[in-house]
């Protein structure tokens, strides 16, 4: 089932997660719902409380990137998608910058410094341990994603001056949707 993705400043997108206890039919479905709301919205990632729930549960699914294979490039594959519940970085090193975007803060793209290079630990929907060592645009995604489950939006990464304006605009922006 599609579900609705909280948007910024929704209050329940600055409270903290929690561990997941329980590997059953209910995760599963809930991770399928994450999946499906991810995907129809053109989602990279997405993190349970961006739905609502507040469980230490993120989802990733980088695209394809193959420009010389039209078919491919692009596509987001079920083999590619990452289940982490429970997530935590054991490890983290370098520095890269990354326009990022969210689908709490719809339409807003900003750039922010992140570790390059990182090493998480998450349990799979079956509660089996993994190791996930990664760097670039899968390593952003990861810590974007672990920032929601701590209770925070990658705006709040922003130099006071480009979030003041952000504040502004996006103030603005939700006034006409009114
Ligand atoms: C790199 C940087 C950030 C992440 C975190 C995951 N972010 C997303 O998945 C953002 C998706 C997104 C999708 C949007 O919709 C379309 O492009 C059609 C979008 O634009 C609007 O909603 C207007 C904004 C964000 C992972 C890796
Ligand atoms: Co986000």
């Amino acid at each position: 089932m599609i579900r609705e993705i909280l948007v910024y400043p929704n209050p329940i997108l600055r409270k903290k997660s929690q561990d997941v206890m329980e590997f059953d039919t209910k995760l599963h479905t809930l991770l399928d719902d994450m999946n499906e709301t991810m995907i129809a919205s053109n989602g990279v990632g997405l993190a349970a409380v961006q739905i609502g729930e507040l469980k230490n549960i993120l989802l990733i699914n980088i695209p394809i990137d193959d420009p010389m294979n039209p078919e491919l490039d692009g596509q987001q594959l079920p083999e590619n998608l990452i289940e982490a519940i429970n997530p935590v970085i054991t490890h983290k090193d370098g520095s890269q910058v990354f326009q990022e975007g969210c689908l709490s803060v719809p339409g807003f793209y900003e750039e922010v410094t992140r570790a390059e290079h990182i090493i998480v630990e998450y349990y799979n929907r079956h509660g089996q341990k993994q190791t996930m060592e990664c760097e670039g645009f899968l390593a952003v995604a990861w810590q974007h994603e672990m920032e929601h489950l701590s209770g925070h939006v990658f705006i709040e990464n922003l130099s006071f001056l480009k979030r003041k304006k952000f504040e502004k605009d996006w103030k603005k922006k939700l006034k006409g949707k009114n």
